[in-house]
């Protein structure tokens, strides 16, 4: 670790209402340590969240912070890192968030490979408005919406990112606290848009996809041959749908992120001479 920066200055001092035992309180133990041990502070770091219990995660960090509309977290995460490059923008939310509203920002977020973290905290069920299933929830999984269970495969969201053109996509588990901060570690260090799946157990909606689960079925890629930085071992890996794995899953190593793609490094945040001094100002321009 490059600072004297403890992964407790990320906490903020509000206390998380997420039920106990949530996986969730792992997933944002991970990030912060992560952000701690790959030298960035409060100060230099921005979370933008969604909307859903993953989404409170932006209040419980001690951090610049952005707790947006549903499904709308990387089009404002893109928008923080354009203004300001120098700063480390990590976004969060569901995976209801994230694959269900948010898909095509998704979509779009991968294939722009800004340089910034993405961490859904996928427990494979909409656990804010109490149990209703999200697209990563199993075929047959019975929910009040879905009483005998969805009836369509779950969304692939590895798949859909690497035929998107991710530059680095990884799954973790928020139980296995060293692998998931180490993970997201890679993932803040990668010169592009960081992908991180983060099985995060709903322990009080979602009865099937439970921390035994995962412990007994997920396969660490880091103990196989896998090499992260070939496209088709990780197609392979991707496309496997009878096994659960964690890990790098693919790493373009010659990533280029967007902002130096072209040319985006100056601190836009700064108004130009002239410049509307506020929002309203602007928009009385329009009208
Ligand atoms: C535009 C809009 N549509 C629907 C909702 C209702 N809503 C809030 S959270 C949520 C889903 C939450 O699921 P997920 O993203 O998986 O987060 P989790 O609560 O499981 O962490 C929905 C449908 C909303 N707040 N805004
Ligand atoms: S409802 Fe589920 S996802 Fe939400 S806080 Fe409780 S355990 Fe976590
Ligand atoms: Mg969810």
């Amino acid at each position: 670790m490059s600072s004297d920066i403890r992964f407790t200055d990320f906490k903020s001092d509000k206390q998380p209402t997420w039920c106990p035992g949530c996986g969730d309180f792992g997933t944002m133990n991970g990030m912060m340590k992560g952000l701690a041990e790959t030298g960035n502070d409060p100060d230099n770091t921005f979370v933008v969240a969604g909307i859903g219990c993953s989404g409170k995660i932006g209040t419980y960090m001690h951090s610049y912070a952005l707790h947006g509309v549903h499904g709308r977290a990387l089009p404002v995460g893109t928008g923080v890192k354009m203004a300001r490059p120098d700063i480390e923008v990590m976004v969060a939310g569901g995976d209801g968030d994230g694959y269900s509203i948010g898909a095509g920002h998704f979509v779009h977020a991968v294939r722009r490979n800004v340089d910034m973290t993405y961490v859904v905290m996928d427990n494979r069920i909409y656990g804010l408005t109490k149990g209703q299933a999200s697209p990563t929830s199993r075929e047959d999984f019975e929910t009040s919406t879905t009483p005998d269970g969805p009836k369509q495969p779950p969304v692939n969201p590895h798949a859909l990112a690497l035929a998107s053109g991710a530059t680095f996509i990884a799954q973790s588990f928020s139980s296995d606290a060293l692998r998931h901060q180490e993970i997201i570690q890679e993932a803040i260090e990668h010169d592009g848009f960081g992908f991180v799946n983060v099985y995060s157990p709903c322990v009080t909606f979602n009865d099937v996809d439970t921390y035994d689960y995962f412990r007994d079925s997920l396969v660490d890629l880091k103990e196989s041959d896998h090499d992260p930085t070939n496209r088709e071992d990780a197609k392979d890996v991707i496309l496997d749908n009878e096994k659960e794995h964690q890990g790098v899953i693919y790493q373009d190593e010659s990533s280029v992120p967007y902002h130096e793609q072209h040319g985006v490094d100056e601190d836009m945040s700064v108004l130009p001479d002239g410049a509307p001094e506020s929002a309203t100002d602007l928009v009385r321009e329009f009208y």
